[in-house]
């Protein structure tokens, strides 16, 4: 607040300045006193255009060396890889393409400054520079257009090929709920309207449904890596977003409908651990913590890498916070587990 105040009261003050130079300036009289700019403003203005150039290339480059370090580590998925080469081949041409073009323009503005008896040459037009700044864009775009939506078609491809695993996530305001299929991998019926706290129905199961007696529902998400998942989405109450960043996967859960979204796990959250970026980032992390454990500050135990199941639509004051845990295991490790695990139907027992 305070740097703010200070910030303000600077900016005031190089206002005033500003605005009483303008008045003694209009309060002399000078012997010349024209508003057209002479050559040396031209100059100096043809200059500054070089070095707001330096500017904005200095500034992209602190921002790649400062900055690409708290990007996401490689994909966890195997449609990821696509994704991101694709989100690559996006960026490599985009900045080529800036680089260039203000390049360019910062130099012309310069190069064709005003000055006293230059004249502008009339150029009315030139088809084949017309032709050919509209070829290049058109192929460039198609490219990358067509590419995205081949690349869309396959992530959206949601089938049952494979004998993929079925998950449910169920979003509410603010946490998430996983439910399986159980020994047969077919989820029962549900709905909102059967939600029955008090015997723990909490994502409205049908309890007539056959189906519904083996399903699992759990608060920790854990994946079989290299089998393929078909997740069903489910929101209770507002629009949520289930978004699994490291795989890059992400699906609008929207009350009283079904969204799908389907990915295939590759690495599990041992091998993840020992991945380079993932291993400086939880040292960064970890340096901060220390620091805040220091000063006695909450919010500072060591922080050890997990996979994550995010929220990413602002659906409420604690939507920051709504998040769930996801481990990627081997098929042992992920059986043992389901094991341990109480199904509905037991769950339903226990209750009464
Ligand atoms: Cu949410």
């Amino acid at each position: 607040m305070t740097t703010l105040l200070t910030i303000l009261v600077l900016i005031l003050v190089a206002i005033a300045i500003w605005q009483m130079t303008k008045i003694f300036e209009l309060s002399q009289i000078k012997a010349e006193n024209s508003q057209v700019a002479s050559d040396k403003d031209n100059k100096y203005n043809g200059y500054l255009m070089f070095a707001f150039l330096i500017f904005i290339y200095g500034i992209t480059i602190f921002s790649f060396w400062k900055y690409t370090k708290v990007l996401l580590p490689e994909a966890a998925s195997e449609h990821g890889q696509s994704y991101d080469s694709l989100m690559l081949w996006s960026f490599v041409i985009i900045f080529f393409v800036q680089t260039v073009t203000q390049a360019l323009l910062h130099y012309f503005s310069y190069k064709y400054k005003g000055e006293k008896g230059k004249k502008a040459l009339f150029y009315a037009d030139n088809d084949r520079l017309e032709f050919i700044w509209t070829i290049i864009p058109v192929f460039v775009l198609a490219g990358l257009i067509l590419w995205g939506l081949y690349t869309w078609t396959n992530i959206m491809d949601v089938n049952d090929e494979d004998d993929p695993l079925i998950v449910e996530l169920y979003a509410q305001q603010f946490n998430w709920t996983a439910r399986y299929g159980g020994a047969d991998n077919v989820l029962g019926g549900a709905n909102v309207r059967m939600i029955d706290i008090d015997r723990a129905n909490v994502l409205g199961l049908d309890e007539s449904d056959p189906y519904s007696n083996d399903d699992v529902i759990v608060k920790e998400l854990h994946l079989p890596v290299g089998r393929k998942v078909n997740f069903r989405f489910r929101s209770q109450d507002v629009l949520h977003s289930a978004y699994m960043p490291h795989f890059r996967a992400q699906m609008n859960c929207v009350p009283g409908m079904i969204t799908e979204f389907s990915f295939t796990p590759t690495i599990t959250t041992e091998e993840m651990r020992l991945n380079p970026d993932v291993i400086d980032k939880v040292k960064r992390t970890n340096a901060i913590r220390a620091e805040r454990a220091a000063s006695g500050e909450p919010n500072s135990d060591p922080w050890e890498f997990d996979y994550i199941l995010l929220c990413n639509k602002i659906c409420g004051k604690s939507h920051y916070n709504m998040q769930m845990k996801i481990i990627v295991e081997s098929e042992e490790e992920y059986n043992a587990w389901m094991e341990s695990q109480q199904t509905f139907s037991q769950l339903m027992a226990s209750m009464n």
